[in-house]
């Protein structure tokens, strides 16, 4: 029977889940709040920070320490051993083209273990060593292998172009669910993270498995990891902007329609928000960034400053004009001006335009690229295509 008090209840549970679901997302661009953003040339003391030595001894080690406080927690690199074991797979859907490994990477702590299955595919004609796309993803990586996700990962023609394809399921690490996120390195390698309300969670986990990878590539003579990309489509965008931003080992970082989180303004409150991307995927940040929903404003930091970490290794932000809900202007302004760092700082030519209105869809500039694709949220044949453009322009000369 059902009692009042438990009438109530579900009322009351209803009134929520309505009033979540109902919440309006502002797609208005007179809507979205004028801006006041942190400033990457002025510390928390208020010092001016005008040299790389201001900035890589003052400003970027304490914006690195907000990021990992408020938003994503610490990526801990302290494990007891590392051990490759690598396997040349001849049957696969590419071998007329490329040479496929299967590599377990296990990775042991305080006698526990965690295998990463990292799948590296060759360029079977071209002498290598060759520099590597590492896809993190958050899609089942057997139909990647399989191509049955319509190139989201396209091997042949990555491998086509003279690059090493890679790519690791988020699975291994840290599973992509509520109920079981913590079934991978967070309980079976760091627990105690899992206590901390500024500890890892499931991005930085993700992010951690890339430089798992990484470790593997600098112990393959075929890979030259030392102009290699990191790529993530939206959530696994996220995840490989943190990832970049902790592993200097990455030569370009290139997170796709990574929206709120990653590399959209959160400031703009433009599509998706703090609070919505807190409430459903409560696993992907740290508990200390649900502090902020509703208070962008009080944020230490915005994803700019993020952008401006990676400097001066190449960074690449993509958008696609429907996605609308990951917020493509916010996209652009915050690599915009997170680029600041690269030309004031660093010295580097950056060439963006003033405004996102009538810019050209593909900006190649030294270091740093965008482009804004026709179409809806996914990662396509179009994205890679010009992902390599812009590698290729970045590292000919040095190949
Ligand atoms: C959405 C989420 C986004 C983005 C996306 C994805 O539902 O709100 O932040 O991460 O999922 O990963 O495809």
């Amino acid at each position: 029977m059902l009692t009042l008090k438990h009438f109530l209840f579900l009322l009351f549970i209803q009134l929520n889940i309505n009033l979540f679901a109902q919440e309006q997302f502002n797609y208005n661009e007179s809507k979205v709040p004028g801006l006041v953003l942190p400033d990457p040339f002025v510390s928390t003391k208020g010092e001016i920070i005008n040299s790389v030595d201001d900035w890589e001894s003052i400003r970027r080690p304490e914006l690195m320490q907000l990021f990992t406080e408020n938003v994503y927690g610490p990526i801990p690199s302290d494990f007891d051993e590392i051990h490759f074991d690598v396997f040349v797979d001849s049957d696969h859907l590419y071998k007329e083209v490329a040479l496929k490994k299967n590599v377990d990477i296990k990775i042991t702590r305080n006698g526990k273990a965690q295998t990463i299955k990292l799948f590296v595919f060759l360029p079977l004609e071209e002498k290598g060593p060759h520099p590597v796309f590492l896809l993190i993803s958050h899609r089942n990586v057997q139909d990647l292998l399989e191509d049955k996700e319509d190139q989201f990962f396209p091997i042949e023609q990555i491998v086509d172009r003279g690059y090493a394809a890679a790519v690791f399921d988020v699975e291994d690490v840290s599973p992509d669910e509520k109920e079981r996120f913590s079934h991978g390195i967070l309980d079976n390698l760091y627990p105690e993270q899992l206590e901390m309300p500024e500890g890892m969670r499931g991005l930085a986990a993700w992010a951690w498995g890339a430089m798992r990878a990484m470790d593997y590539f600098e112990n393959d003579i075929s890979i030259d990891q030392n102009s290699s990309a990191i790529v993530g489509h939206s959530r696994g965008g996220k995840a490989a902007l943190w990832a970049g931003a902790n592993d200097k080992r990455w030569a370009v970082v290139i997170p796709n329609e990574s929206g709120c989180g990653g590399a959209a303004l959160s400031r703009r409150r433009f599509g998706e928000t703090v609070k919505r991307i807190n409430t459903n995927f409560p696993y992907w940040f740290n508990d200390n960034f649900k502090t902020f929903n509703e208070k962008e404003d009080a944020l230490p930091i915005d994803q700019h400053l993020l952008a401006a970490c990676i400097a001066p290794r190449a960074i690449y932000f993509a958008s696609a004009i429907e996605d609308q809900w990951a917020d493509p202007k916010g996209e652009f302004l915050s690599l915009k001006l997170g680029s600041r760092v690269y030309s004031d700082i660093y010295g580097i030519k950056v060439d963006l335009p003033e405004s996102f209105e009538n810019h050209q869809r593909t900006i190649h500039t030294n270091s740093v690229g965008y482009h804004l694709r026709d179409g809806k949220h996914n990662l396509t044949l179009y994205d890679w295509e010009r992902f390599m453009d812009f590698v290729d322009k970045e590292f000919l000369l040095a190949r």
